[in-house]
């Protein structure tokens, strides 16, 4: 018999019998131990023995479901761990045996009796018989609350992306779904203090036997910071909200206090009412789990650093059987041992993460399907639990959650790139190699107010630098040509065998402009390639027919990104952003650039003049979007925090002119605080208006020559408040 370290479980063959079978589990399984044999249980059926009491309902049914049961067969027995390694004994737990003549499987609880039924699943080959690989499995989480937490803002998902997360959960372990979608009413302001219609109430009852069904907690949250007064009967309120979900089924709750400023924010307030909660709501009802709260200042970055400010007073003052949410050092980032570390001596208790990735409320022009990676494998000890925010986009965000299965199942063993293949296989069976290539180029976020980046095109990007490099010496037939122009034809050939080989219509749906654009880069970088190679055997008329037809390709592109995806925030498709688009802009700007002489080719954009003004250095990242006659500052999702005299603006280049001002903040009545100016040179500035009253508006501006405006904080205190627009219309 040999001993498998869990790194090496993935994929073992095993010979038996004449036949290669593969035994493949995820999340990997903690110990494997396997021979070459193949258990093969012909025409028979299988019998439960054993302790079987406490096996519950939902498990009996889906263990139906995997073999025959009837009263006589191959033996099943059952076994509840009670004692044993201290691993062993926590929710989630099996052992699974598998030999010629029987299974056994012992687990700590039902969800350890569910992952065993999984991981049975998985390794069971159904031919004419069932064969089983000769195995012992003993397997248990590294981290204890691992999931999703539903938490950004935008289009919440919709009931059956819900139902279809659920069920996925369960079959790659993960066991916490936190429902707090930002832009759900009735989590948050307006209506959180009232129950749900009907129609939504149903919903939840449903979602939460789905979630049993997979032994997923669903963690309902609320979001009540907005507008909450700290009185009685706002502590009812909630209290009450909570009765309401407890009657649809849920036996899980959060309160999340992130975004949000005032009142609000104050940790004394939030932990009185969080202990009210525990003592007069969970401390009564024995099925409820332990609650869960979002502070205010849930990263490092925005933290008070002074001791005895709001994490130590939480750490102090909140019961200690609350959970407390942790986004890192800064809203969007890594997730390091020392990182937690530094929070956890704070808020004396392991933090639970919730991390940012793969969201994209910040960056919705962009889908973020990369392998999950920035998470340390040793920081197991340092958190309670692990969830990703994923993007509204409830299918493309499997690829993502799939990583952070494997990753808080079996964290030592955890690599992003094979846990990323393994997805891509997992999701996309019938079309793997397919999209992979696409979600290798659909990965990195574009430039970001968070200054997160992924890394995008990674296999590629070699042969891209290579080529490059030969183009700067005057070399225009790399050795790089023929990988790149294979490269681009399966580019522009992936979407057709997505689309037309995937089963998962609704992922198809979600990713579909994409898919579009993303064979319009294919197209393009297979011309561009081709006008270089023209070029470069001196067949200029015919470079410059290429130099056309990639401008062709380029206005199809535009036209996708210009009527898809349209939301307020990053409008339209970006796809290959990082290398591959850059790469083929490249291109043509050379080989425009070589052939102005001849031909009238490119006009020159004057973007980069159009700048983001400030002198605030956590929003010196923000991007500036830039239409025709248009200029904004990407919307703010989170609360800023303007000091005296600071200021936010925009400069227009040299060319244009602003006529209208068009703004919109959180903060009613910003008299006596936040001004606008305007500057011919940014130097010298003069007031627009020096008594705007209301929190939007339009500001004309009839000067000439305006290049700069901002709006500045001409009080003593600072001013908290969410940018929701500031855009500029030139002339
Ligand atoms: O991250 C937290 C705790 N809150 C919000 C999320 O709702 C949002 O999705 C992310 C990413 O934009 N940023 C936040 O600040």
């Amino acid at each position: 018999m040999k001993f498998y370290k869990p790194l090496f479980t993935f994929f073992l063959a095993f010979i038996g019998f004449g036949v290669c079978a593969q035994l493949s589990i995820y999340p990997a399984a903690q110990h494997v131990e396997t021979t070459n044999s193949i258990a093969s249980f012909a025409h028979k059926s299988f019998t439960l023995k054993g302790e079987t009491t406490w096996i519950d309902a939902d498990n009996k049914l889906f263990l139906k479901k995997l073999l025959p049961l009837k009263n006589r067969g191959v033996a099943i027995d059952v076994k509840k761990i009670v004692t044993g390694e201290k691993k062993l004994l926590q929710s989630g737990a099996y052992k699974l045996i598998v030999s010629n003549k029987k299974i056994s499987i012992a687990a700590y609880d039902n969800a350890g009796f569910f992952y065993a039924l999984q991981t049975l699943s998985q390794i069971i080959r159904r031919n004419n018989n069932i064969s089983i690989p000769v195995c012992t499995i003993i397997d248990f989480p590294n981290v204890q609350l691992r999931g999703t937490v539903e938490g950004f803002y935008g289009t919440p998902w919709s009931f059956k992306d819900r139902i279809s997360q659920l069920n996925f959960y369960g079959k790659i372990k993960l066991n916490t779904y936190i429902y707090g979608p930002k832009d759900d009413p009735y989590h948050s302001t307006p209506h959180w203090r009232d129950p749900y219609p009907a129609d939504k109430a149903r919903q939840i009852e449903t979602l939460v036997k789905v979630a049993n069904e997979n032994k997923v907690h669903f963690v309902w949250a609320i979001h009540p910071g907005k507008d909450i007064q700290w009185n009685k009967a706002d502590s009812m309120a909630v209290l009450n909200k909570f009765e309401s979900m407890y009657q649809l089924g849920v036996r899980a709750f959060a309160v999340f206090f992130d975004d949000i400023s005032g009142i609000g924010t104050k940790a004394e307030k939030q932990a009185d009412l969080l202990n009210f909660l525990q003592e007069n709501f969970v401390d009564k009802k024995p099925d409820v789990l332990p609650l869960i709260m979002c502070p205010t200042e849930y990263n490092k970055a925005w933290s008070n650093q002074k001791p005895g400010t709001y994490l130590d007073i939480l750490g102090e003052r909140l019961n200690p059987a609350i959970h407390i949410m942790w986004t890192g050092n800064t809203v969007v980032s890594d997730i390091t041992a020392e990182g937690l570390q530094w929070v956890n001596q704070r808020i004396k208790r392991p933090a639970l993460v919730w991390w940012n990735f793969p969201v994209s409320d910040y960056v919705r022009n962009h889908l973020l399907m990369g392998p999950a990676y920035g998470i340390d494998t040793t920081a197991s000890a340092w958190m309670s639990g692990f969830v990703s925010n994923p993007m509204e986009r409830a299918e493309a965000s499997k690829v993502a959650i799939f990583g952070v299965a494997q990753y808080s199942w079996n964290m030592h063993d955890y690599n992003p790139e094979r846990s990323w293949q393994q997805a891509c296989a997992f999701l996309m069976p019938n079309a793997t190699k397919a999209f992979e290539l696409f979600c290798a180029n659909n990965a990195d976020p574009g430039k970001n107010g968070h200054n997160y980046r992924r890394a995008e095109s990674v296999q590629i990007k070699p042969a891209i630098d290579k080529y490059l490099s030969d183009l700067s010496k005057k070399d225009y037939h790399s050795d790089s040509t023929e990988i790149l122009k294979s490269y681009f034809s399966e580019i522009s050939k992936a979407p057709v065998e997505i689309r037309s080989k995937a089963k998962n219509k609704a992922l198809i749906k979600e990713i579909d402009p994409w898919l579009t654009q993303f064979h319009l880069l294919g197209l393009a970088g297979t011309e561009a390639l081709q006008m270089v190679g023209y070029y470069g055997k001196g067949a200029h008329k015919d470079a410059w027919e290429s130099y056309l037809k990639l401008e062709k390709i380029f206005a199809k592109m535009d036209s996708v990104d210009k009527n898809n995806n349209q939301n307020p925030y990053q409008k339209g498709v970006k796809t290959g952003s990082l290398i591959l688009m850059p790469f083929i802009n490249n291109l043509y700007a050379l080989i425009g650039d070589e052939l102005s002489g001849e031909y009238a080719t490119r006009k020159v954009f004057d973007s980069a003049t159009n700048t983001l003004l400030t002198n605030m250095s956590l929003l010196k990242e923000q991007p500036v979007n830039v239409e025709e006659n248009k200029v904004a500052i990407r919307p703010k999702l989170e609360i800023i925090a303007l000091q005296p005299k600071q200021y936010i603006g925009l400069a227009v280049g040299k060319k244009r002119a602003i006529k209208e001002l068009n703004y919109q903040f959180s903060l009613n009545n910003i008299v006596g605080k936040i001004i606008f100016q305007s500057s011919i040179d940014g130097k010298a500035w003069d007031v627009i208006h020096p008594n705007l009253l209301k929190s939007e508006g339009k500001l004309f501006i009839s000067q000439k020559d305006i290049h700069f405006v901002r709006a500045i904080n001409i009080s003593e205190n600072i001013v908290e408040m969410q940018l929701q627009r500031f855009e500029v219309r030139t002339e």
